[in-house]
């Protein structure tokens, strides 16, 4: 068998098994997986961890919020960021506005990725607009075209879809197969308190924490997760950052709903606080929901070592530290007027190898599993992407588990000012990462050119395993045989 490269005296790790073995690769695939390989290009991966790819699948990137705000980063910096942070796939956002057509919204980002990205890439639609014709005609485009899975929001007043719609939208959804995700935090309870703390003159970074309360995202998983089972479709809330409602969705996985969750490292690094420190800093921390209190992230670790959540994502939303992002309104703003989101895609797996795995919080496997399998899995790239298998595309990331650095703004391939984790000792890192078989990280170095990463075209999930459940009103056999939903 010949191969063009063997990755050599690695550990292999994917989301079940740890194993001593020589990895093959041939037309940037997986061959071979074996005792003792041999090619004209050899890896030594001895002391070394051979994992699948990260594959980060919460990240805006090149995106325009409602408000026209342009995130820092785009496809070039982002996915070198991704890759410098073990990651070999990602998929941002591309967000339709109110008004734009969904086709030409993924037009926009085709234009905005093609000849940028060094890795793979796909996205989540945003649906902010469920007109007739994007329901009808343009979602199921979408999915044809490999996009399938489609982000929602229950707040922001540019951006929130009512119940109604939402249901629209799962409904859509599930007759083709695609997974939708939402943004759930009840919009009335932050528009409530947000006016209340503003007129008072409570307008420092600090307050954002108190008018996102936990409530509002407790409120809201519920009523999420009640829709989706009320049409029985799959739902994916993103960002969980509350016990409350991590609690929601384990208990709707334990009763077999096709409900999953993720959650991102702010919620398990960063506190309020942070949001707390002195004049505008706090608003380097500001993101939505909000960050919390030490009691919620040792409640938010239990629940990834428990399996609530099923992806782990970074949610990098970078906005800089000056005029064109957090401080586009003055450094007197309040904090209803500065950019939600903070950077952290080269961070996302380093952290969570560092607290998770070395402080035996989770095992190496989960840690595979939370990075880069169940992402696959749940946004249709499987087997194709996040795993070590023969017949995979030959993403993988090469680690070293001793290495200690110091977390440092100047040390991030990002276009930001700034780290919400500067200073931070983090122990193991990627120090090679290839994607198909090519290398694009190796010893600390950008390798690949930008551009050779390519659209992934996703296919349906597999949600084998959990039942779902059934709307009694819902069924023609006890509704008096009215077909109202898929
Ligand atoms: N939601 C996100 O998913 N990211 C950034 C801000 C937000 O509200
Ligand atoms: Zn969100
Ligand atoms: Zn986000």
């Amino acid at each position: 068998m010949t191969m063009d490269i063997v990755i050599k005296n690695g550990t292999v790790a994917t989301a079940s098994d740890t194993f001593r073995a020589d990895v093959g690769i041939a037309g940037g695939r997986i061959t071979a997986i074996a005792d003792d390989l041999s090619a004209a290009r050899e890896i030594d991966a001895t002391g070394k961890l051979v994992l699948p790819g990260g594959i980060e699948a919460h990240c805006h990137i090149a995106q325009e919020s409602a408000t026209g705000g342009m995130t820092a980063d785009d496809y070039r910096s982002g996915s070198i960021s991704a890759a410098f942070g073990g990651n070999s796939c990602f998929i941002p956002f591309a967000a339709q506005h109110r008004g734009m057509g969904v086709l030409e919204t993924l037009d926009l980002y085709d234009s905005r990725a093609q000849g940028a990205s060094v890795i793979d890439y796909g996205y989540h639609l945003i649906v902010a607009d469920p007109t007739e014709k994007a329901l009808t005609e343009e979602l199921p485009q979408a999915f044809a075209r490999g996009v399938t899975s489609f982000k929602v929001f229950m707040t922001y007043d540019l951006m929130k879809i009512d119940d109604s719609q939402f249901l629209d939208i799962l409904s859509v959804a599930k007759s083709h197969g695609a997974l939708t995700m939402v943004h759930a935090e009840n919009s009335g309870i932050i528009k409530w308190i947000s006016d209340r703390l503003v007129a008072s003159g409570h307008t420092a970074p600090r307050y954002h924490a108190i008018s996102h309360p936990a409530a509002a995202e407790a409120e809201a998983i519920n009523r999420a997760i009640t829709l989706a089972r009320f049409v029985d479709a799959p739902l994916l809330i993103v960002h969980v950052s509350t016990p409350e409602g991590a609690g929601l969705v384990a208990q709707a996985r334990l009763e077999g709903a096709k409900i999953f969750g993720e959650t991102c490292p702010q919620y398990l690094f960063l506190t309020k606080d942070d949001l707390d420190r002195p004049g505008m800093e706090g608003a380097k921390f500001m993101c939505s929901p909000p960050v919390r209190d030490t009691p919620t992230q040792e409640a938010l670790w239990r629940h990834l070592q428990a399996g609530t959540f099923s992806v782990f994502s970074s949610d990098h939303a970078p906005y800089r530290f000056d005029a064109s992002g957090k401080l586009s309104k003055g450094p007197e703003a309040t904090f209803k007027q500065i950019a939600n989101g903070m950077p952290g895609l080269a961070l996302r797996l380093p952290l969570l190898f560092s607290e998770g795995v070395r402080g035996g919080r989770i095992t190496l496997n989960q840690f595979v599993a939370l990075g880069a399998t169940n992402a696959a899995k749940l946004y249709g790239m499987h087997p194709q992407k996040g795993t070590i298998a023969i017949g995979a595309d030959a993403d993988i990331a090469i680690w070293d588990p001793e290495e200690t650095r110091t977390v440092t703004v100047e040390g991030q391939h990002d276009n930001m000012d700034y780290t919400p984790f500067e200073g931070r000792q983090v122990t193991g890192w990627p120090v090679t990462v290839l994607s198909r078989g090519e290398t694009v990280i190796d010893g600390g170095e950008l390798v690949a050119e930008p551009g050779r990463g390519r659209f992934v075209a996703r296919a349906r999930p597999d949600f084998t395993g959990y039942p779902g459940t059934r709307t009694p009103e819902l069924d023609p056999a006890w509704n008096f045989g009215a077909e109202i939903a898929p």
